[in-house]
C-alpha cells in the first residue's frame, strides 16, 4: 500500500521517507525512542497524550542500503523497508522487533450451523475487523505482554483481543470483556528477557491483538486516525515505563491524606447519615481521612448544586466535618441537566459550549439529571470554565472532585459518531474525541482546583486515555462483591500501574451485590497496599462500611488500615521517586526481578513499592496458600521475622487475619506513628524497620508538608539513612537535602533480630530493648 522508497533526507531528528504513495516520518526523540508517523488522516500530531514532546538530542546515523534504509542510534537500529515494513534491532544486531510481512489470516472456525438463530439467542461470534490502519508485528513463541490500562484477565495478555473505545458496562466484568472505561494503548513485552514498549497514539477506536487471531503475528490497529506509535525500547522494563512517562508524564506527588484510608458509598445523605459514619470512625478507632458523596448531595443531578433539603449548609458541615479530620470529595458527572433557570445550563447554552449534532443543535441524551447536555471538554475555553466552576465547591471546602461516567456514559444509546466537538477552531467528531472526553473533563477538573486551592489537586476519574496520570487519579468502576473480581483486581491493578497510571484503586469490598465478612476481611488486606485505599459500594446494597458485619471483620479491618497508616512514609516516597521514574506503586514482580522468568505470570502477588512483597489471599475459605519468593534477594516474614532464601516456593498459613507479607532483606521500611488521619497531630517521630542483610545498605526517606507544591521550589528534606554491619551494627542519619523547616525530632529503629543489644547511631552508642523478635533502639535528633 506504500510502495517502494523513492527517497529521503534528514531535518533535524527526522528522517523523512518517500515511498510512491504516501511519505512516513521517523522521528528520533532520544537514543531508545523512535516515533513512526504517517498521516493517514491528517499531517498534524494531535496528541492528547503528550503535551510537550522533549526531543533529547542525540546522535544518530542514516545509511543508505540496497533494500532498506538503516537509522542507528547508541541503543537501536531501525531497518525501513519498501511498503514501510520496519525492523528494530537492538545494539548487539539482534532482531528485537520485526514487522510481519505474511498475509493477515485469521482463526479458522471449523463449525456450521444458524448463526443467526445463535445471535437472537446471545451468542457472540469473535469478528474480524477491517481497520484502516493495521501495524502487524512477528509473535514469538516465548513473548510476554503487559500493560494495556484497565484490563480483566491475568497479568500477561499473549492470546487476548483488547479494544480501546471507552465504556461503562455495569455488568460483572468477566474475562471476556474486551472493552471498558478506560483506554490506554500502550504495552510492554517481554522477550528473551529483553523488554521494549509500544505506544500507538491514536485516539479512534483502537484494537490490540496479542496472537488470539493468528499465533504467527499480533497487531495493532484502528478505525482511524493516524499511523503514530513510539518504540520504547528497554532493555529492562522500568526504562520502558520511565520513557512512557517521559513521553505522557509521570504521576505527580498527591496530597498525603490521599493516600490515607477513604470511605465512600452510593448515597451517604442527608447530613446527619453523613455525621453518624464519620463518628463511627472515631469511635471504633479506624483511621479514616476521606468520605465521600455520590450524586444524591446534588439538588435532582445538577451538578455544581446541593440538594438543600438534605444539606441544609454544606459549608458548615464541611467545616465540622474539617474539625473531625474528615476530607469531603464529591462527585460531579459531565451531563448538564437541560433545565433552564438553571445556571450552569443557561451559562454553557448561552455560550455555546455544549457538544452539538451535525446541524450545530445542541446535542442531548439521557443520564442521572434527565434530558442533558455534554459540556465540549475539547474546547479550551469550556474547560476554562468547567475549571471556575470547581470554585463553587471549593468554596464550601470540598477537598477532591470525583469524576464518574465521563467515558461518556449515556443512558438513552450511546452518542452517535458524528457529534461535534470544537477544538479551538477544528470541528472534531465524536469518534475521535471519545476516548478523551474523561482526560480532557480531569483535565479541567484538575487545573480548576490547582488554580483556586494552590495546592495538589485530588481528582478521580472513571475513564481516561495515556496522559491522564498527570491529573489524576482512577479507580476502575463497577467491580462486584465477589471473589472472582478480587482476584482480578490483583493483575488488573499491576497492568494499570505498568501503564503509567500509579494512583489506581478498586472498590474495596465490591461496588455491586453484597459483599460477605470474610470477602470484606481479605479485600481490606489487598486495598491496604493499593495506592487509592476506598471502599465504595452501590446503591442498596447491604452497608460494607469496616463494622458492617461482625467484631471479627471490624478487628481485620483495623489491623490492616493501620498497617497502612503506619507504611504510608514508605508509600510516600514510593510516590515521591514515582514522580521522577514513573514507576507505580504496586508492582508485578518481574519488574525488579527480569531475570527470574518464574515471575513473568505471578498474578496473585505483587510488590508494594520495591521491598514489600504482597501474597494475598484471592480464595475463599483458602487457609493456606504458596508463595514465590524472587530469585536475587533474601525474604523476611513481616509476622514472623523468618528468614528465607529466594528463587523458591513456600507454604505460609493464612488465618483470616493474616495476609502474607515478605520484606526485601537489606530494607528500611519507614513507618509513621500511629494516627486517625493526616494532620491529627505533628509527626515528629519516625520509625525505622530495618531487615538486616549481609551487605550494608541504605535507603533515601522524603518529607514535605504533604500538600502544597512548594516542594517543587526545593522546600523538602531527604533524609539518608545507611546500614553498616559488618561487626556491629552501624546507623547513620544524614541529609541530603533539609530545606523544609519542620524535621522529625526522634528516630525508633526496629531491627529484626534479638541479636544486638547495642548499635552506634551517628558515632553514638545506644542501648536497645527486646520486644518479641526485634530489637528497638531510639534515638533524639536534637
Ligand atoms: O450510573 O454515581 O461507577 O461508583 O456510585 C451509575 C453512582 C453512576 C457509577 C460509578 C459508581 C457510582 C454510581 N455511578
Amino acid at each position: 500500500m506504500f510502495g517502494k522508497i523513492k527517497d529521503y533526507n534528514i531535518e533535524d531528528n527526522v528522517v523523512n521517507i518517500k515511498f510512491e504513495n504516501i511519505n512516513a516520518k521517523i522521528e528520533i526523540i532520544n537514543s531508545y525512542i523512535v516515533n513512526f508517523f504517517v498521516p493517514t488522516l491528517r499531517e498534524k500530531r494531535k496528541s492528547k497524550a503528550i503535551e510537550d514532546l522533549k526531543v533529547e538530542k542525540c546522535e544518530f546515523k542514516v545509511i543508505n542500503k540496497d533494500l532498506y534504509i538503516e537509522i542507528k542510534t547508541n541503543d537501536l537500529s531501525v531497518r525501513v523497508y519498501d511498503d514501510f515494513k520496519t525492523d528494530i534491532y537492538n545494539k548487539d544486531e539482534k532482531l528485537i522487533c520485526e514487522d510481519y510481512r505474511g498475509d493477515r489470516e485469521p482463526f479458522i472456525k471449523n463449525c456450521a450451523g444458524r448463526l443467526d438463530i445463535a445471535i437472537q439467542e446471545g451468542h457472540k461470534p469473535t469478528e474480524h475487523m477491517d481497520y484502516k490502519v493495521f501495524i502487524p508485528k512477528k509473535l514469538k513463541e516465548e513473548m510476554y505482554f503487559y500493560g494495556f490500562g484497565e484490563r480483566t484477565g491475568h497479568l500477561n495478555k499473549k492470546g487476548c483481543h483488547y479494544i480501546n473505545w471507552n465504556t461503562d458496562d455495569p455488568t460483572p466484568h468477566g474475562e471476556t470483556y474486551e472493552k471498558l472505561y478506560k483506554s490506554i494503548p500502550f504495552f510492554i513485552t517481554l522477550e528473551d528477557k529483553e523488554a521494549f514498549g509500544i505506544f500507538f497514539d491514536n485516539t479512534f477506536e483502537t484494537h490490540f491483538d496479542l496472537g488470539k487471531e493468528n499465533s504467527n503475528y499480533y497487531y495493532f490497529a484502528s478505525l482511524d486516525g493516524n499511523i503514530d506509535y513510539y518504540f520504547i525500547y528497554g532493555p529492562s522494563v522500568d526504562k520502558v515505563i520511565k520513557g512512557y512517562t517521559y513521553l505522557t508524564g509521570s504521576t505527580p506527588l498527591p496530597q498525603l491524606w490521599t493516600l490515607g484510608y477513604q470511605q465512600c458509598r452510593w448515597a451517604y445523605c442527608p447530613e446527619s447519615n453523613v455525621m453518624e459514619v464519620v463518628n463511627k470512625f472515631r469511635e471504633k478507632d479506624i483511621p479514616c481521612d476521606a468520605l465521600y458523596l455520590d450524586i444524591e448531595y446534588m439538588d435532582d443531578f445538577r451538578v455544581f448544586t446541593w440538594d438543600k433539603n438534605k444539606f441544609k449548609n454544606s459549608k458548615k458541615m464541611i467545616e465540622n466535618l474539617k474539625k473531625d479530620g474528615f476530607k469531603l470529595v464529591t462527585i460531579i458527572d459531565p451531563g448538564v441537566k437541560v433545565d433552564k433557570g438553571y445556571s450552569i445550563y443557561d451559562e454553557g447554552l448561552k455560550n455555546g459550549y455544549f457538544a452539538t449534532d451535525k446541524n450545530g443543535i445542541t446535542y442531548t441524551n439521557w443520564v442521572w439529571p434527565g434530558n442533558s447536555v455534554f459540556p465540549d471538554f475539547m474546547n479550551s475555553k469550556v474547560r476554562n470554565w468547567w475549571s471556575n466552576n470547581q470554585k463553587i465547591l471549593l468554596d464550601d471546602g470540598v477537598a477532591g472532585v470525583w469524576n464518574d461516567m465521563n467515558e461518556p456514559a449515556s443512558f438513552n444509546g450511546p452518542l452517535p459518531d458524528d457529534i461535534k466537538f470544537n477544538e479551538d477552531g477544528d470541528i472534531l467528531d465524536h469518534k475521535e474525541i471519545h476516548n478523551v472526553y474523561g482526560h480532557m473533563m480531569s483535565k479541567a477538573t484538575y487545573e480548576g482546583i490547582k488554580k483556586h486551592t494552590n495546592k495538589r489537586p485530588f481528582v478521580i476519574t472513571r475513564a481516561c486515555y495515556s496522559g491522564t496520570q498527570k491529573y489524576s487519579t482512577v479507580w476502575t468502576g463497577d467491580n462486584q462483591s465477589t471473589w472472582e473480581h478480587l482476584r482480578m483486581s490483583v493483575p488488573m491493578l499491576m497492568n494499570l500501574g505498568l501503564s503509567g497510571m500509579s494512583f489506581c484503586g478498586t472498590d474495596v469490598g465490591g461496588f455491586g451485590y453484597d459483599a460477605t465478612s470474610e470477602l470484606l476481611s481479605r479485600w481490606v488486606q489487598v486495598g491496604a497496599f493499593t495506592p487509592l485505599f476506598r471502599n465504595h459500594t452501590t446503591i442498596y446494597s447491604r452497608d460494607q462500611e469496616p463494622w458492617a458485619f461482625d467484631k471479627k471483620t471490624e478487628d481485620i479491618y483495623r489491623k490492616y488500615v493501620k498497617l497502612r497508616y503506619k507504611l504510608l512514609p514508605y508509600i510516600y516516597d514510593t510516590f515521591y521517586r514515582g514522580e521522577s521514574n514513573g514507576l507505580p506503586l504496586i508492582r508485578p514482580l518481574l519488574l525488579h526481578y527480569q531475570n527470574d522468568e518464574k515471575t513473568y505470570e505471578i498474578n496473585d502477588q505483587f510488590l508494594c513499592g520495591e521491598n514489600i512483597m504482597v501474597a494475598p489471599i484471592l480464595e475463599q475459605g483458602k487457609k493456606a496458600r504458596m508463595v514465590y519468593l524472587p530469585n536475587g534477594s533474601r525474604w523476611v516474614d513481616y509476622w514472623t521475622k523468618e528468614v528465607y532464601e529466594g528463587g523458591r516456593y513456600i507454604i505460609k498459613e493464612t488465618p483470616l487475619d493474616i495476609c502474607p507479607i515478605y520484606i526485601k532483606s537489606g530494607s528500611i521500611i519507614p513507618n509513621f506513628p500511629g494516627m486517625n488521619y493526616i494532620g491529627e497531630k505533628e509527626i515528629d517521630t519516625l520509625i525505622l524497620d530495618i531487615y538486616l542483610d549481609e551487605n550494608n545498605f541504605e535507603y533515601i526517606h522524603y518529607q514535605d508538608d504533604g500538600e502544597s507544591f512548594e516542594y517543587k521550589d526545593g522546600k523538602y528534606n531527604l533524609y539518608k539513612i545507611s546500614i553498616d554491619n559488618k561487626n556491629e551494627i552501624n546507623i547513620n542519619i544524614d541529609f541530603i537535602i533539609d530545606k523544609y523547616g519542620a524535621k522529625y525530632n526522634k528516630f525508633i529503629f526496629n531491627i529484626n533480630s534479638s541479636k544486638y543489644n547495642k548499635v552506634i547511631i551517628n558515632k553514638k552508642e545506644i542501648h536497645g530493648a527486646k520486644i518479641d523478635n526485634t530489637m528497638s533502639f531510639e534515638y533524639d535528633l536534637k
